[in-house]
């Protein structure tokens, strides 16, 4: 009967083990990489301009660019192309329709180059921190 009382404590204590390493393993996925699909079910099109509104971004974090490559491209500009939609000369551009971008700290701006996507809010801007 003792014995068996301490095996449940040991038990206990070895549950009790568990759940703090799992909390601490949910803690450091929650500070490693995240990737995101840009626009979410849209993926990337029009109107994708306020997609990264209320999301954070961390150095690391991948943003996936789904697309129909026959009918958009990303091309990434700074911040002049980004309000211009006009891409400086040698700009990367990205054409494979499912780029995955993985983002360094600081300001990160991507564009649709096809004529007009851009104006037609076809473009976003996030930090990275
Ligand atoms: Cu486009």
């Amino acid at each position: 009967m003792a014995a068996q009382g301490r095996g449940s404590a040991t038990q206990a204590a070895t549950t009790a083990a568990s759940l703090l390493l799992l909390c601490l393993l949910v803690q450091l996925d929650t500070t490693s990489a995240t990737s995101y699909v840009v626009g979410d079910d849209a993926g990337w099109t029009y109107n994708v301009q306020n997609w990264p509104d209320g999301k954070t971004f961390k150095a690391g974090d991948t943003l996936v660019f789904s697309y129909d490559p026959m009918l958009h491209n990303v091309v990434e500009v700074d911040n002049n192309g980004y309000y211009s939609c006009m891409p400086a000369v040698g700009s990367t551009i990205y054409t494979s329709g499912n780029d995955q971008i993985t983002l360094s700290e600081g300001p990160h701006y991507f564009i649709c180059g096809f004529p007009g996507h851009c104006e037609a809010a076809m473009r976003i801007a996030v930090n990275a921190f």
